[in-house]
């Protein structure tokens, strides 16, 4: 057989000859690696129907990055146990009904004195891509930059934190109001664990205005060296109205953000209730 139609013949359509490696004597042919002898390269003798070709197995096992799990519906969520103990998240997605929400939204983007808080990071001070505002007794300091304690709450957010309270059987004296004003601002990945938050803290996020993408990846363990690559997902849409509740060990193990969005997003306010204890000295670092 001539080396064209031999060629034909082997690959199933008119191509070049396979390139051998002329040191390891392996070769590519259809996509997967075979071992060949020294004697039987292309362009030798030997008719290809001649050869024994063993299949190698890839050395290297194919790691899938895992689909993020979204959680939509109300209900409790473990999402991961550890030696920290169990991550659980609790949903409520119309902890305010609609049309409360929508009035709660409109005093609350006109009523609280919103702020841009510059931040210290790695390449110098920074603005954050949102506004904010903080309520408590102590001052909140995260990123080199501290917020300072404001105990003048808004009436609507001490209702708003009774009701929670009421509701979940927790107590919270501190709050962190952000307002993303568009699809461009948003929150880096972190996790709510200043000292001052105690071990395993509680925080309650009410959402109110539009609907963004409260997204959740898991601590990777030390032997991935830092690297978030395959580490678990969770995604939860946060509507208007509705109340998460973070327990347990989820700052200790997870961590959280709101991404800027691709399209056209309306503004949006998230409160996060939490517990500040004063005695503990802030340290300095987080977002
Ligand atoms: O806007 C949100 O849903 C998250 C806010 C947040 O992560 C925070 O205040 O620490």
């Amino acid at each position: 057989m001539d080396d064209k139609r031999r060629r034909a013949r082997v690959q199933g359509a008119w191509a070049g000859p396979a390139k051998a490696n002329p040191h390891t004597g392996t070769m590519l042919l259809l996509g997967k690696l075979y071992h060949i002898g020294q004697a039987q390269r292309w362009g030798h003798e030997h008719d290809i129907s001649d050869k024994q070709f063993v299949y190698k197995e890839p050395a290297e096992v194919v790691r899938r990055i895992p689909e993020p799990r979204v959680i939509e519906k109300p209900g409790t969520y473990e999402i991961s146990t550890s030696s920290s103990g169990v991550s659980r998240l609790r949903l409520f997605p119309s902890f305010i009904e609609p049309k409360e929400a929508d009035w709660m939204f409109e005093q609350l983007q006109r009523e609280i004195p919103w702020r841009q808080k510059t931040n210290v990071g790695p390449d110098g001070p920074y603005q954050e891509p949102r506004l904010t505002c903080w309520y408590g007794e102590v001052p909140y300091t995260y990123s080199r930059s501290t917020m300072q304690a404001n105990p003048h709450w808004h009436p609507l957010l001490t209702m708003l934190k009774d009701r929670i309270e009421e509701v979940t059987g927790y107590s919270f004296n501190s709050l962190l109001c952000n307002l993303y004003r568009h699809d461009k601002d948003s929150i880096d990945w972190h996790s709510d664990d200043e000292p001052e938050l105690g071990r395993n803290p509680v925080i309650a996020s009410l959402s109110f205005g539009e609907t963004r993408v409260f997204q959740m990846r898991k601590k990777p363990p030390p032997e991935e060296k830092g690297d978030y690559t395959y580490v678990e997902r969770v995604h939860v849409p946060l509507d208007h109205g509705s109340l998460l509740i973070m327990e347990e060990a989820t700052q200790s193990d997870w961590q959280h953000r709101v991404p800027k969005e691709y399209h056209d997003r309306q503004p949006r306010i998230n409160l996060t209730f939490r517990t500040m204890i004063a005695e503990v000295r802030p340290k300095d670092e987080g977002r």
